[in-house]
């Protein structure tokens, strides 16, 4: 079968009751309030949501450092069915970013169905349902299970000798710890990637010494932060389908940008020498060499900043390039043998790309397990579905596009996607799962277009790699995913219909 499944409603199974089939999704995230909101919108009242954490959300809980904010412009960081004519600036903060999706979740009915301080440890399927098994000893059924539980989810700490003697506090970017004040203190910041740059922009002229430690130095696109005018915001209220859907437009288009360097030689020389350009606003040629990096822009995902540029110039900001040797108690010491004092150490060091739902286990059909189908790579069709692991599907897994859309553009394709095979589920009763050589034939397609890309041309080391040193994204724009999403090939899925025999 090719095509779109006929739209389903509750019900449509005599398998299922008028609430339609149980679903478990794992997380409260972007991902999982999505996927809570389509399902209410469907009808499927029968679902839990269970999140690990005491509080809804995933990046925007449990990022809170002093001037977390998205680089991916507010009105395009938003779901195409809740548009926010409200945000005052062309990118949002953090905590506004986190109030936006609570108020979502909570409009659309999804907090109800929230189960807090429920870490999935375990999935297995009896060939009929799922079992989800939470590390509480909770044990969830279910017909269908959604994982979404976040890809930059888990802080990688460096594995530095002493890291333990270090007097002060020491924290990770994304465990901040709110209860400490930076404010007139000497700050050591680990890392010069998205975090390292935002946080430095932001408290550089509160701390009485900044010393970042930058292993690689890092582009950074500079990008104004502009304030939408009131009236621009009153239109947006009062002509609401036309104004936001215009603004909403021109924002995707610049949005694309970047991925459009995937294709235009010319749409990458323009970015390129705008990243390069910018670099000469730095005016000590000494510190401006030390922030050049010496491969391609857009190999690391880019950082956006306006505000870098002038504040990595303070008197009270250092940048170490020299490797560190270990931390002792009063600071950081580098190979040259200079010990960089400091009252507080903030790890900037990024996260664990890959683990994706791991380190939850998962058992599938006839026995087999998520390690054994992901033994040599994270093996996955179209990156919404797992081979052996029916009516088991994820939004943001692996090899999902990355650093060339907005996040909440690639979740609503898959999302358009997934609930095609949901409509397939709910009327036929069936079990789906992706045919193992139609898996690998496509993550194939994509780790070829992926090797191609800047990514794994452009002379650098990411979070972008894998352990084989190939990118672990596809290297496609929003409308590119969008039109390989939609409509699913049947005959590249396994169904059959649910024996209870
Ligand atoms: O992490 P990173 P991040 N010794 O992995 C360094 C998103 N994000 O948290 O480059 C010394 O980019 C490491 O050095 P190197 C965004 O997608 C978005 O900043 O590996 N240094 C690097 O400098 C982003 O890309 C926003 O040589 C060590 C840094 O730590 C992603 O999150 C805001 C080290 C890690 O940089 C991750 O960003 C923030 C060691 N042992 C984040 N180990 C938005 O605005 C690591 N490093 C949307």
């Amino acid at each position: 079968m090719h095509g779109k499944a006929t739209q389903g409603q509750a019900g449509t199974s005599s398998r299922f009751g008028t609430k339609g089939p149980r679903v478990v999704i794992i997380g409260s995230g972007v991902s999982g309030i999505l996927a809570g909101v389509k399902l209410l919108e469907r009808g499927w009242r029968d679902f839990v949501v269970l999140e690990k954490a005491e509080t809804l959300g995933g990046t925007w809980r449990d990022n809170v450092y002093p001037g977390v904010a998205c680089d991916v412009p507010a009105h395009v960081y938003v779901y195409s069915f809740a548009p926010n004519p409200a945000w005052k600036t062309r990118y949002a903060k953090g905590p506004d970013i986190w109030r936006y999706y609570h108020d979502v979740a909570k409009r659309h009915g999804v907090l109800d169905h929230i189960e807090y301080g429920k870490n999935v440890v375990h999935a297995g399927f009896d060939g009929v349902r799922w079992t989800v098994q939470t590390a509480d000893g909770s044990n969830y059924e279910a017909d269908v299970v959604i994982g979404a539980p976040g890809r930059l989810r888990d802080p990688k700490m460096p594995d530095i000798p002493g890291m333990d003697s270090f007097a002060g506090p020491s924290f990770h970017t994304a465990r901040w710890d709110t209860s400490v004040s930076i404010k007139g203190k000497r700050v050591c910041l680990i890392g010069a990637g998205s975090s390292g740059v935002q946080i430095l922009s932001a408290v550089a002229r509160d701390v009485a010494q900044i010393t970042q430690f930058q292993r690689t130095p890092q582009w950074v696109m500079p990008v104004a932060d502009e304030a939408v005018p009131w009236w621009k915001r009153l239109l947006f209220r009062l002509r609401p389908s036309v104004l936001r859907r215009t603004y909403r437009q021109m924002l995707d288009f610049s949005n694309e940008r970047g991925a459009l360097a995937f294709e235009s030689k010319q749409a990458r020389a323009a970015r390129d020498k705008m990243c390069s350009d910018a670099l000469l606003r730095i005016r000590d040629p000494e510190l401006r060499a030390k922030l050049t990096p010496d491969y391609d822009v857009g190999c690391k995902r880019l950082v956006m900043s306006e505000t870098w540029f002038e504040e990595v110039q303070r008197p009270n900001v250092s940048i170490v390039t020299e490797a560190i040797e270990r931390i002792e108690p009063t600071g950081v010491r580098t190979k040259d043998g200079v010990l960089h004092e400091c009252d507080v150490l903030i790890y900037a060091t990024g996260f664990d790309a890959h683990a994706y739902i791991r380190p939850m286990r998962l058992t599938g059909e006839d026995g087999i397990t998520l390690d054994q189908v992901w033994a040599d790579l994270p093996l996955t069709y179209r990156s919404v579905s797992i081979p052996h692991m029916p009516n088991f599907f994820m939004l943001n897994g692996p090899s999902s596009p990355g650093g060339s859309a907005s996040i909440i553009g690639i979740v609503e394709t898959q999302w358009d996607y997934i609930a095609q095979l949901l409509d397939r589920i709910a009327a036929d009763g069936v079990l789906i799962a992706p045919r193992e050589e139609s898996a690998k034939a496509w993550l194939e397609t994509v780790r070829e277009r992926a090797r191609n890309s800047v990514w794994s041309t452009g002379g650098c080391q990411s979070w972008y790699l894998d352990h084989t040193g190939t990118p672990a994204y596809d290297a496609v724009s929003l409308p590119q995913l969008q039109a390989s999403l939609a409509a699913p090939v049947m005959d590249d899925f396994e169904v059959r219909a649910i024996s209870t025999q």
